[in-house]
């Protein structure tokens, strides 16, 4: 029998909804929440999919997210505005910020956009490339929870701590990166836990310090980050800029605040966004076209830019469908109480 399941964007889309309104989330939070998660699936992105919803769903039973929670926004500084998600989902309190972002940016040059008390839980290239979209480059960042040791270390300090990137291509998919400052976002482990697989051991330490290829022995213990002592020092600085900075917690805190229940980590967001016209000598057309010669030289010997692998499966899954495994549609499904 086949191991997946066909389904439309806009039945997965339908189905999303429903787990979470049946499990008790607002109906706005809920549309914006199903929109992230249905990109997810459709990009390929398996970590910040279909399976999002079964965390979701345990944040909702468990958790303390405010399932209905209205973000206020304050205007701090023509530079900076600042969103308290009131202990809500992420996604209600970016859209509503992500706007005025825009706004500042394209006046001022740069802006920042602080997100606080919101649960945290979706891949960061769909904010980005937004902004991209709007024609400027953007930076964005969290932490999660003390999941990952520094390097040199083998106790859990650090989150997962996503860096994403974009830059705007008109007439293109924007260039973006976005990825853990782990060697791997947990979330993918915790499918290789599902799916019976073994992982790379340059992945995680089990709880005795050793390197594993037991994704649960991994769970228990501590993952490591990318790149050693670099990774770890970029997921210090998500840690300080995304949390100290704008008043939120550390992946430590979000912790702690989770009280050993397994919900989605709660903290704070750092978005920034640059207007490539204002910060232009005076020529962006060149400007933006010495970007294109860049993109160009790696593409020509090669080598790939991030997020093509996204974008073809996006194209992909727009014409065909998204391939969801049985197991988690099943498991899926049974979060919908009878
Ligand atoms: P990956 O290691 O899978 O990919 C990271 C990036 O590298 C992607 O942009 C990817 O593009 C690119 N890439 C991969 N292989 C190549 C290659 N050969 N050449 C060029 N580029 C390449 O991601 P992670 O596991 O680190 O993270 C996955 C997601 O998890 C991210 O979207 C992140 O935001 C999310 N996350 C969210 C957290 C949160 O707290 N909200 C915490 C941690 C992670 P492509 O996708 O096209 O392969
Ligand atoms: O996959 O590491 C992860 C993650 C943490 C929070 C959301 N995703």
């Amino acid at each position: 029998m086949d191991n997946t399941v066909t389904l439309t964007l806009a039945e997965l889309s339908e189905l999303s909804n429903r787990v979470l309104t049946a499990n008790g989330m607002a109906a706005d939070h809920a549309q914006v929440i199903a929109e992230v998660i249905v990109a997810g699936q459709r990009d390929e992105c398996q970590s910040h999919g279909i399976y999002r919803l079964i965390v979701c769903v345990n944040t909702l039973r468990n958790g303390k997210v405010v399932r209905d929670a209205k973000p206020e926004l304050v205007d701090v500084s023509p530079a900076l505005v600042r969103v308290d998600a009131r202990f809500g989902y992420s996604q209600l309190a970016f859209q509503m910020g992500s706007k005025v972002l825009v706004q500042k940016a394209l006046q001022v040059g740069i802006a920042a956009l602080a997100i606080n008390n919101c649960f945290h839980f979706s891949a960061l290239w769909p904010e980005v490339e937004y902004l991209a979209g709007e024609g400027l480059a953007a930076l964005a960042m969290t932490p999660s929870h003390s999941w990952v040791a520094p390097a040199g270390g083998a106790k859990p300090l650090f989150g997962t701590n996503p860096i994403a990137f974009a830059w705007p291509r008109p007439g293109r998919f924007p260039y973006v990166f976005d990825f853990a400052t782990s060697a791997i976002a947990r979330g993918d482990i915790e499918l290789h836990r599902r799916a019976g697989k073994t992982i790379p051991l340059d992945w995680a330490m089990d709880a005795n310090g050793q390197p594993t290829d037991d994704p649960a022995a991994a769970m228990r213990g501590a993952m490591m980050t990318f790149g050693g002592h670099k990774g770890s020092a970029l997921s210090a600085m998500v840690e300080l800029l995304a949390g100290p900075l704008i008043g939120d917690l550390t992946s430590a805190g979000s912790m702690a605040f989770d009280e050993g229940v397994g919900a989605t980590p709660c903290h704070g967001e750092l978005i920034l966004a640059f207007n490539p016209a204002m910060f232009s000598s005076g020529n962006s057309a060149d400007d933006l076209q010495r970007a294109e010669a860049l993109f160009g030289g790696i593409v020509g010997q090669g080598a790939r830019l991030p997020s093509q692998r996204r974008f073809d499966a996006r194209l992909r899954s727009e014409a065909d469908g998204v391939q969801v495994p049985r197991q988690l549609l099943a498991d899926v499904l049974a979060l919908i109480p009878s």
